[in-house]
């Protein structure tokens, strides 16, 4: 245990997310990164801090023990010891909570299945997951900017740990093959957090911690790491993951 914060993670957007919250609260903390093209999220002393093996992982010297995993669930654990980002009236906090779910359980999930099947895959390759998360992800960026249309953040009257969730899955908007000028409130509500200090310190953060090591990883990767990465058996066509832009 240290005494110090302590984030493990890789540049990824459910690491990003904490990273956007550690700033935004000015905290100290330390990024340790873990490199996933190498298995080192199935190393066993990873696997004692989360044991589905994935990051983000925050230790926090006030939780003894206890590592935290699910970026959603720590997203929720620092808007509560810092008390910001989440606001403290029951609507609004419910209104959060429930967006900051919604980017968990939808937006997350889909939009990353899409990544999988038209930009880690070469597009076609397998027509019917591909049809499948594009019309998913299709409504979802619907839904976002109808939503965004009608208020400046995405739930709770202020900038919240929603928009932070939700901010890196904005990015992919123009890369999933989406028109940015049918999407205006989403484009100026991605806009507006990217011009925040405390959004620019977090992408500088990661661009030194994490970038150059997940690099260097990524391309000293086998074909039998990324078949293992991928989860990819016998007879599974061929990835590229050099599409899919970190941010
Ligand atoms: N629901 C989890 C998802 C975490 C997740 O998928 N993390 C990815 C990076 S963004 C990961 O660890 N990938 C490595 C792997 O799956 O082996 C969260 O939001 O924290």
């Amino acid at each position: 245990m240290t005494d110090k914060l302590v984030l493990h993670g890789m540049n990824s957007p459910n690491v990003t997310k904490v990273v956007l919250m550690l700033e935004e609260c000015e905290l100290d903390y330390e990024m340790r990164h873990v490199a996933v093209f190498k298995q080192e999220q199935f190393d066993a002393d990873f696997l004692r801090m989360n044991p589905i093996g994935k990051v983000p992982v925050l230790e926090d010297p006030l939780l003894p023990g206890q590592p935290l995993s699910e970026s959603g669930a720590i997203l929720i654990w620092l808007a509560e010891r810092e008390r910001k980002f989440l606001p403290a009236a029951a609507g609004p906090r419910a209104e959060t909570i429930q967006w900051l779910m919604h980017q968990m359980a939808n937006y997350g999930p889909l939009l990353g299945q899409l990544n999988h099947f038209s930009l880690v895959l070469r597009p076609g390759t397998e027509p019917y997951a591909e049809a499948r998360y594009r019309a998913a992800a299709e409504r979802l960026y619907r839904v976002l900017d109808d939503r965004l249309q009608q208020r400046e953040w995405i739930a709770g009257g202020d900038y919240s740990i929603a928009d932070m969730a939700m901010q890196p899955w904005g990015y992919y908007l123009e890369m999933h093959g989406f028109d940015a000028s049918a999407h205006p409130a989403l484009v100026r509500w991605r806009d507006a957090i990217a011009a925040r200090p405390a959004v620019q310190r977090a992408h500088a953060r990661i661009a030194q911690d994490f970038n150059p090591e997940a690099e260097r990883t990524r391309k000293a990767a086998t074909g039998e790491d990324l078949d293992r990465f991928f989860g990819r058996t016998d007879g599974v066509p061929a990835a590229d993951f050099s599409a899919v832009v970190e941010q």
